[in-house]
């Protein structure tokens, strides 16, 4: 594994829960100086290293699957990511430049405690876990990725909700300077995604802040972006900056752009169709090429904790 075995974790690195920063470990030519092989050289220019940095302190979750991850590369090199690019190899030639940091996250709405944090001031307050999930695309393709995360449920309790609060909208960073997709009205800027209440204080909801016990990638969603392992990839919005909290239904990207091909909920479900594929199967991206299909698994395989959320739904009619 790549976090600290707990024997070399000082007892200070847990306890103070000290700022994300001092949590960091900046990595040296591209963590072959840590013994740890990571990335192929090709992928380590488009991964500048003084932006790699081991994560402390990270706990291990009960949550995670027992499949193996893919691999680094994979992880980082294959993404969705409009910002970047419509393409899949796009976020990984287009984001080398981006550098996340200085970040802010603005947390706003139907909530006692309110305001504008700097990244490691959002973050400071919760446990860094390593969750192992399923992350499954609308488009049929699916990875096993060990993210490095914080509670959403324990963010969400943080801010205090109010009664008036039903939904939790996020939205990702607009910087047509930086980010060259959002140069073209590929969807309309900025990505912007939500939960049900129910949705985001559910156990396997994460903020995620790393991959491979280190600092997220800007492939991934550097610095913090969504994970609903149960839900088709697009809901695991990326660069997120902004958190509200609201009473309505809030509005989501690609809901807004194709409503009959992407409902609010998108919960993965191999019985539901794409209206124009079918959702039976996905094929999990191996080393460098696709492996054979296997059967998708209702809710990508988290029934047992997410099925009671839906009790009652017509999951045809909210899809
Ligand atoms: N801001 C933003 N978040 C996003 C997207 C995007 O285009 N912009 N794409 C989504 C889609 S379609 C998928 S499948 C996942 C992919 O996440 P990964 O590349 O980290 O696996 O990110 C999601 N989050
Ligand atoms: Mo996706």
């Amino acid at each position: 594994m790549l976090i600290k075995k707990p024997a070399d974790i000082r007892p200070s690195e847990i306890t103070s829960k000290d700022n994300y920063l001092n949590r960091r470990e900046f990595m040296r030519a591209g963590g072959i100086a840590t013994g740890l092989a990571l990335a192929s050289p090709a992928l380590s220019a488009l991964v500048p290293d003084q932006r790699r940095a081991r994560l402390v302190g990270v706990e291990k979750s009960l949550f995670s699957t027992n499949e193996t991850p893919n691999s680094y590369e994979d992880i980082t090199s294959y993404n969705n990511y409009w910002e970047f690019g419509s393409g899949k190899t796009d976020p990984a030639m287009y984001s080398g430049d981006f550098d996340p940091l200085p970040w802010k996250v603005t947390v706003e709405g139907h909530c006692e405690k309110t305001g504008t944090f700097d990244f490691d001031e959002f973050i400071k307050p919760f446990d860094l876990e390593e969750r192992i999930y399923r992350l499954r695309c609308v488009e049929r393709w699916s990875m096993v990725i060990p993210w490095v995360g914080i509670s959403l449920a324990d963010v969400v309790k943080h801010y205090a909700p109010t009664s008036n609060a039903k939904y939790v909208a996020f939205e990702a960073l607009h910087d047509p300077t930086r980010m060259l997709g959002q140069r073209q009205r590929l969807l309309q800027w900025p990505y912007r995604e939500g939960l049900t209440m129910a949705e985001a204080v559910n156990p396997l909801s994460i903020l995620a802040v790393g991959v491979y016990g280190e600092s997220m990638p800007a492939t991934n969603g550097a610095p913090i972006r969504l994970v609903v392992p149960w839900k088709y990839g697009f809901k695991s919005i990326k660069g997120i900056v902004r958190i509200r909290f609201v009473e309505r239904m809030p509005e989501a990207s690609w809901n807004m752009a194709q409503p009959n091909e992407y409902g609010f909920y998108s919960n993965v479900n191999p019985e539901v169709d794409h209206p124009r594929w079918s959702q039976a199967t996905e094929r999990r991206i191996g080393a460098n090429a696709f492996t054979p299909a296997i059967p998708t698994q209702m809710f990508n395989g988290y029934a047992e904790q997410v099925a009671h959320l839906y009790d009652g739904m017509n999951l045809r009619k909210d899809f």
